[in-house]
């Protein structure tokens, strides 16, 4: 079993920021079941353009307002505490924070590490 807190995250290479936003990582491939967990906080007022060509995430919002577009069909859904949104088909989408939000994000396959975007939003892919 693995059982953690946060806490035991908190200022350790499992704590990973980016330039809105801030991603504690539960688990990793290196803990070898097969997803990745995180919770990740953005900044109140942000906006980003992410495009996850290597992974399906799945975004689970515990605080805070925001809405999420899908670039290419320009559908919009709002996001609020207990909202779902899943990029299964590799979507590139926009998501913007009017207030400062909290989410449990889960990727598959698994992030290795200390991820951040490149210049189209994506995470590597994860090497053999
Ligand atoms: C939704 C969002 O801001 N994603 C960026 C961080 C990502 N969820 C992560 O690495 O945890």
């Amino acid at each position: 079993m693995i059982a953690k807190s946060i806490d035991d995250l908190i200022g350790t290479e499992r704590d990973v920021r980016g330039p809105v936003w801030m991603s504690r990582r539960f688990l990793l491939a290196e803990d070898g079941v097969g997803f990745s967990v995180n919770e990740t906080t953005i900044d109140a007022g942000s906006e980003q353009v992410l495009w996850y060509k290597h992974h399906i995430e799945a975004n689970y919002v515990i605080d805070g307002e925001g809405e999420v577009e899908n670039v290419a069909t320009g559908e919009v859904f709002a996001l609020a505490p207990g909202s779902l949104y899943v990029l299964d088909r590799h979507e590139k989408h926009r998501l913007r924070a009017h207030t400062r939000m909290r989410l449990v994000c889960v990727f598959t396959p698994p992030l290795t590490g200390r991820e951040i975007h490149d210049e189209d939003g994506a995470y590597a892919p994860p090497q053999d």
